[in-house]
């Protein structure tokens, strides 16, 4: 063949189809067998497809803990960052690179504890991000320690007769610090999840996705969210306060996308005119 030949046929050949193959890398998952956080990958590659983004246009930013190795397990750009700055480095990313996809993963202890400051402020911000927390209940990678999510009463060898402190509530918070994309979802339903996924990325500004995803290990007794996890029986609502009370008081075990909201994302490009550096520290000399 000649290179002309080899333009022809590529001229002809349907363009690259985008599978969740393409965004799996050659790395084995090391998760326990069972743990939820393989389910939720699959999602997160099922969701990319749909959206045929080209896995060099994605960023999947983390932090640490089992489920913050997500990063290693696709072929997307990634970044395994320290203890709870996942969202940090991510909106940094984003400013620089407004053109990517960023996708951020971790879980509660990473999410709601030593990161839970940055949470609060990236909901607030509105920076164009999807934030996908996998959410046991413990701290899974330093053996079950209790998180801000454990049930008070969660009764453990580290925790004897549990915490006595009441569990945090990622939604409500989410939704009263002005995340504009809020959502459920459960590690056991790969495919609802998925769609999930691929609406918040969807959506303009910060995306939660908060999925109920087992730390089969730690706490066996989360294989009956099976069971008990059931589809919303509300619609989505662009009302932060009406979605706010219906997360305070559902069995939080309802899955679905509870708030789509239309605040105005962060501005990504550059804003004002930047102050010439000589000016300030002029301004700061002795
Ligand atoms: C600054 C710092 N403090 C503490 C740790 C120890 N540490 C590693 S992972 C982790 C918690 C992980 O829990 P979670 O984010 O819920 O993830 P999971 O392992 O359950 O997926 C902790 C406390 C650390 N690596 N760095
Ligand atoms: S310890 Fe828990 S969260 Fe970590 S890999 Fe095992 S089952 Fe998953």
């Amino acid at each position: 063949m000649t290179p002309n030949d080899i333009d022809a046929c590529e001229a002809a050949a349907p363009a690259a189809a985008f599978t969740p193959k393409t965004y799996k890398s050659a790395a084995k998952p090391i998760w326990c067998p069972g743990c939820g956080d393989y389910a939720v990958l699959s999602s997160i590659t099922k969701a990319l497809a749909k959206l045929a983004l080209p896995p060099e246009d994605v960023v999947v930013v983390s932090g640490i803990g089992c489920s913050s190795r997500i990063p290693a397990y696709t072929t997307c750009y990634g970044f395994h960052g320290v203890h709870g700055r996942a969202l940090a480095a991510a909106t940094g990313v984003k400013l620089a690179r407004p053109e990517l996809t960023v996708l951020v993963a971790g879980g509660d202890g990473d999410g709601y504890s030593i990161g839970g400051n940055h949470f609060l402020h990236a909901c607030r911000r509105n920076v164009d991000l999807t934030y996908i927390v996998m959410d046991n209940h413990v701290y899974g990678m330093t053996k079950g320690q209790p998180s801000p999510t454990t049930e008070p009463d969660w009764d453990s060898k580290l925790a004897p007769g549990g915490t006595g402190v009441r569990a945090f509530h990622p939604l409500v918070i989410a939704l009263a610090s002005g995340a504009n994309f809020v959502a459920r979802a459960f590690s056991g339903d790969p495919n609802g999840t998925a769609d999930i996924i691929a609406q918040a990325v969807r959506h303009p500004g910060f995306s939660f996705v908060e999925i109920l995803s087992p730390c089969v290990t730690f706490r066996p007794e989360q294989r009956d969210w099976k069971e008990h996890t059931h589809p919303a029986s509300v619609t989505v609502t662009h009302d932060p306060a009406r979605a706010a009370r219906r997360v305070m008081t559902d069995d939080g075990l309802n899955i679905g996308v509870l708030y789509a909201g239309s605040r105005t994302p962060y501005p990504l490009g550059p804003r004002g005119s930047p102050v010439p550096l000589a000016e300030l520290e002029a301004e700061f000399a002795p």
